[in-house]
């Protein structure tokens, strides 16, 4: 089966550069894959994807060594076993807050007996013909710690087997801890807990990050998987610029 290298890397306490996607264009996954992130996150929780536009996303991600990963729209085992068959290989579950919650994603993303994912999906065997041998392997989780219940909890979920990733989501932790925009010291050390948790579990942790620089901090505070900035981000940016330069320019003239 197609390895993930995205977990490879993990597995041997190397972070992931990892991208995200969420104007629903199959056109960006092609080309931001062909630039060499790691993986990439196509995002049906926010995102604008429609499922028609996500498999056809993951068909042109598969030829290159990008690894493709879905956040799926909540902890479903319908859509976690939808963006699976369609190719993603690790799926992003938002809102874990319990370790219930966390082996309901986990069971839905494994086959028997490790979990209840079916076994179908025809373009699988495009992964290797022992797709359903290796998944279990191959196949990331990442739970998301987002909220002050799942900081509390979060010893109890990085104990989970199968659970691959602590994902960090800052922007609902800020919500959840009463210090949403403005971050407070709660927020970083909620943040410092799932470091820590993962540490003991010895369970990979990332994050959302808010750019390049926040992902090299959050790297050598530990963090493995690395998702910043996403198409629209990066659009803007490099429109702004463009059209900064373009103005200035065209007021000189
Ligand atoms: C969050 O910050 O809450 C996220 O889910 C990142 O997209
Ligand atoms: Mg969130």
């Amino acid at each position: 089966m197609k390895e993930n290298t995205v977990l490879t890397k993990m597995r041997s306490g190397e972070p992931a550069a990892i991208g995200w996607l969420t104007a629903g264009s199959p056109l960006l996954a092609e080309i931001v894959a062909g630039l060499g992130f790691d993986g990439i996150i196509l995002d049906t929780q926010h995102g604008y994807w429609s499922y028609e536009a996500m498999l056809n996303a993951l068909q042109v991600i598969l030829p290159t060594p990008t690894i493709p990963f879905v956040r799926v729209a909540r902890n479903e085992p319908d859509l976690i076993g939808l963006a699976l068959d369609a190719g993603a290989l690790g799926v992003i579950v938002p809102l874990v807050n319990t370790p219930e919650q966390a082996a309901r994603a986990v069971a839905a993303a494994r086959y028997a007996p490790a979990g209840s994912r079916s076994v179908g999906g025809v373009r699988l065997r495009l992964y290797g013909s022992d797709y359903v041998q290796e998944a279990n392997r191959q196949i990331m989780v990442a739970t998301m710690t987002e909220t002050s219940e799942a900081i509390e909890n979060v010893r109890a979920i990085a104990a989970v087997p199968g659970v691959d990733c602590l994902f960090i989501g800052p922007s609902d932790l800020a919500l959840s801890l009463g210090c949403y925009p403005e971050r407070n010291q709660a927020h970083s050390r909620a943040i410092a807990e799932v470091i820590a948790a993962g540490r003991e579990a010895g369970v990979p942790v990332g994050m959302a990050c808010s750019g390049a620089e926040d992902c090299l901090q959050r790297a050598r505070d530990g963090m493995l998987f690395l998702a910043a900035g996403n198409d629209a981000s990066w659009c803007t940016a490099g429109a702004t610029t463009h059209l900064k330069t373009l103005r200035t320019g065209l007021a000189r003239e």
